[in-house]
């Protein structure tokens, strides 16, 4: 039954049907599914063959703004779920996609996973020019700052804030943290980020790890 109802939620982001991925999210809450599988095997899981199918040309852009927008419609029903427990405060993180990408379905998993865990996260939003990061440790002073990116060609932008915190000053203030699709351990290494996160859960630990929570 809930393989099942995970299959229709999978299904039902592929074909950016709204309504579908609404109604089947519910279900599987109904049916005791537990969010996060929801999220990981029914949501995540139909955005990545929209992204495939995508890559393979049988997709265009249109399919995939469908798919997200069918995929955010699943995460607002599941998001109360993971959110509304009352956690201990464990620190305070600031993420934000680089200038140039929009694509923040992932930041937004993480931001939600990292505040039902009991960090404080300020979002930064979409197409951040790098400056707007800096100026934001400045004025936020958040322990972590996270930048997520997406796509090939912004990348280079994770880098290029690295740099200018450590230009300002600020390098040893705040602990810097990276993902996106594109970005693995050895990118991370390279350009001096303190730590890289594969997915949500992953970037959770790497907080608690950098700030020494057990
Ligand atoms: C949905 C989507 C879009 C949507 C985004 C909507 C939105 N609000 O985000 C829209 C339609 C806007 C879009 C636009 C484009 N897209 Co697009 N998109 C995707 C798609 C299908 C899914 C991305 C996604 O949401 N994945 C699901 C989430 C859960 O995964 P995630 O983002 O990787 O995030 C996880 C981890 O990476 C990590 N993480 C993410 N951020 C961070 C940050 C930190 C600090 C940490 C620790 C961890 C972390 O945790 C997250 C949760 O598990 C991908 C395909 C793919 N496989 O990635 C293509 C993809 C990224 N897009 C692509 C392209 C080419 C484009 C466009 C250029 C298309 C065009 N011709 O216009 C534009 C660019 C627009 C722009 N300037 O940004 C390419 C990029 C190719 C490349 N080599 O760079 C991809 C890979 C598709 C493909 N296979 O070709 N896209």
């Amino acid at each position: 039954m809930s393989q099942e109802l995970l299959k229709n939620v999978l299904e039902a982001v592929v074909d950016g049907d709204v309504e579908a991925v609404t109604e089947f999210t519910e279900k599987a809450v109904a049916a005791g599914v537990k969010p996060l599988e929801i999220l990981n095997e029914g949501l995540v899981k139909g955005i990545e063959v929209v992204g495939e199918r995508f890559a393979e040309g049988d997709y265009f852009l249109p399919d995939l703004i469908l798919g997200a927008k069918a995929m955010d419609a699943g995460i607002s029903v599941i998001e109360p779920l993971l959110t509304s427990e009352k956690r201990d405060f464990l620190g305070k993180v600031m993420i934000g996609t680089v200038e140039g990408d929009l694509h923040d379905i992932g930041k937004n998993i993480v931001i939600m996973m990292l505040k039902s865990n009991g960090f404080e996260v300020f979002d930064l939003g979409v197409d951040v020019p790098s400056k707007v990061f800096v100026d934001k440790v400045k004025e936020l002073k958040p322990q972590i700052v996270g930048i997520s990116a997406l796509l090939t060609t912004t990348v280079n932008k994770q880098k290029e804030i690295i740099e200018l915190l450590q230009e300002e000053g600020l390098r040893d203030q705040v602990k810097v943290i990276i993902g996106g699709a594109p970005i693995n351990q050895a990118w991370a290494d390279k350009i001096g980020a303190d730590g890289y996160g594969e997915d949500a859960l992953s970037a959770v630990a790497l907080c608690k790890n950098l700030l020494g929570i057990k």
